[in-house]
């Protein structure tokens, strides 16, 4: 049984309200914090090898220390709570069952930040979730955790939750930045990253939630300890939000590190594929990430295991291998219909695209479109390499990764999947009248 350092109080009757959090150790950290300097915090994080649980996975650590301490402008930190990628819901799960551990974590890096006004960024859809967290901020007010002279430490810090309007794009730091500033969230051009000037030109510092509420483990244990957990440079532990044909969907805290295989069959996490089908694709960190094919899902191109890493996850690059992502754990079965699935992500991010870039927001339609045809039995000889031309002339032309993350499922099933997409095109009677979740051989 792998540690649980997000997830380990979340079955403790009422642990979403402040007494039983607070009886059960909560906020500890901010008092160990305070005993601390900010610079301390900061190193401990640093330590810890954290990195960002919202799909980039970039150092926690470094990203606070490029934080602008020189200019004496107020800096802040914003979680980014708009959790939309599709696949991925682990976010919402520990916001709605244990709120106040993101709040502590909260307290806990705007002081490593030296940030005396904060925000939790919610998208649009979680509205009960925004209220448990509403519910929760105003405990933490109450009992003197919020607000000023925190504890008698002399340290002040407000904390807003903003709801988002159901913009995917929003999840992209700096559109949700512009959407906080009261702007249509259009991604900014970058650098200047948000550290240097973000939120209302401040310092800012935007962390996914699940990587603010690990904050608070490595302060009270050390990141020494918590880089003792998981391998390589894939320290600590993982929310995975399991879905598709597996007997259980669910969101699980794995040690980073365990092996794919083990984690789609063992009791202890996806218990294993429903009637027991054969595995036929796997897209392991949420639709923006290349799918995997069935010999390449437990075993990378070099024969290896392959683990619940970083690094293995993206072995191979994107020729064998994918990305750990967010975490969005999709499993998929031989009844999937590969081409049905690329159509149904590519229509998503054509509705999500906020159409600055051309190459996004012309080419994310293209895609759509043909895919579109293929599907539907009107897909054309020549749609294969048509879909390949759009998507490498959208990839890395965009300002935003939504770019990116359109093109290459595309790209991957195609490279994994090619004989579908000719099954497709070459019988297309077969396709129009089938059950679309069978693929016949
Ligand atoms: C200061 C520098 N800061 C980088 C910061 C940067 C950002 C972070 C990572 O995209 C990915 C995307 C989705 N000075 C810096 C610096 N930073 N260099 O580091 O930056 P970056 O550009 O690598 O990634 P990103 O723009 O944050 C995120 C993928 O995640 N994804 C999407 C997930 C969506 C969700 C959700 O809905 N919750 O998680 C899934 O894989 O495709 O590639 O903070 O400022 N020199
Ligand atoms: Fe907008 Fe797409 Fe350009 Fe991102 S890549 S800024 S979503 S048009």
């Amino acid at each position: 049984m792998g540690r649980k350092i997000l997830l380990g109080k979340i079955n403790i009757p009422g642990i979403k309200t402040y007494e039983v959090y607070r009886q059960n150790g909560g906020y500890a950290s901010v008092e160990k914090a305070f005993k601390m300097t900010p610079d301390e915090v900061t190193e401990e994080v640093k330590t810890s090898g954290l990195r960002g649980r919202g799909g980039a996975g970039f150092p926690v650590g470094m990203k606070w220390s490029f934080i602008d301490k020189k200019s004496g402008n107020p800096r802040h930190l914003v979680c980014n709570a708009d959790e939309s990628e599709p696949g991925t819901f682990k976010d919402r799960y520990l916001m709605e069952y244990i709120p106040h551990l993101l709040i502590e974590g909260m307290i806990t890096s705007s002081y490593a930040l030296g940030a005396n006004l904060s925000y939790i960024y919610i998208r649009g859809e979680y509205m009960w979730v925004y209220k448990t967290l509403e519910r929760a901020i105003k405990e933490a007010y109450a009992a003197g955790w919020l607000g000023k002279n925190i504890q008698g430490s002399g340290y002040d810090l407000d904390l807003h939750v903003h709801c988002g309007a159901g913009a995917y794009i929003c999840g992209e730091e700096t559109a949700l930045i512009e959407s906080l500033e009261g702007k249509r969230g259009n991604p900014r051009l970058k650098p200047p990253f948000p550290a240097v000037k973000g939120l209302w030109q401040n310092p800012t510092v935007v962390n996914n939630v699940e990587s603010i509420a690990s904050v608070p483990w490595i302060v009270l244990n050390t990141g020494t300890e918590y880089a003792k957990i998981g391998i390589e440079r894939s320290t600590g532990t993982k929310l995975i939000s399991a879905s598709g044909h597996i007997k259980k969907p669910g969101v699980y805290e794995i040690e980073l590190g365990v092996s794919v295989e083990e984690f789609i069959n063992s009791d202890e996490y996806c218990g294993g594929m429903i009637d027991d089908r054969p595995l036929k694709a796997l897209v392991p960190g949420g639709s923006s990430v290349p799918i995997l094919p069935a010999h390449l899902i437990y075993k990378t191109a070099a024969g290896n295991d392959r683990l619940m890493t970083y690094e293995s996850l993206s072995d191979g690059g994107f020729a064998t291998g994918s990305m750990l992502g967010s975490g969005g754990f999709i499993v998929y079965n031989d009844t999937t219909c590969i081409v049905r699935n690329t159509w149904n992500f590519s229509r998503f991010y054509h509705h999500e695209s906020c159409g600055q870039c051309t190459p996004c927001r012309e080419g994310t339609g293209w895609l759509e479109k043909v895919l579109h045809r293929i599907e539907n039995g009107h897909g054309r000889e020549e749609d294969i390499e048509l879909l390949l031309s759009i998507q490498s002339k959208i990839e890395g032309n965009t300002i935003c990764p939504l770019g990116d993350a359109a093109s290459w499922p595309v790209a991957a099933a195609i490279r994994h999947f090619r004989e579908e997409f000719e099954y497709h095109i070459r019988f297309p009677e077969k396709i129009k009248n089938r059950d679309h979740f069978v693929h016949e051989p």
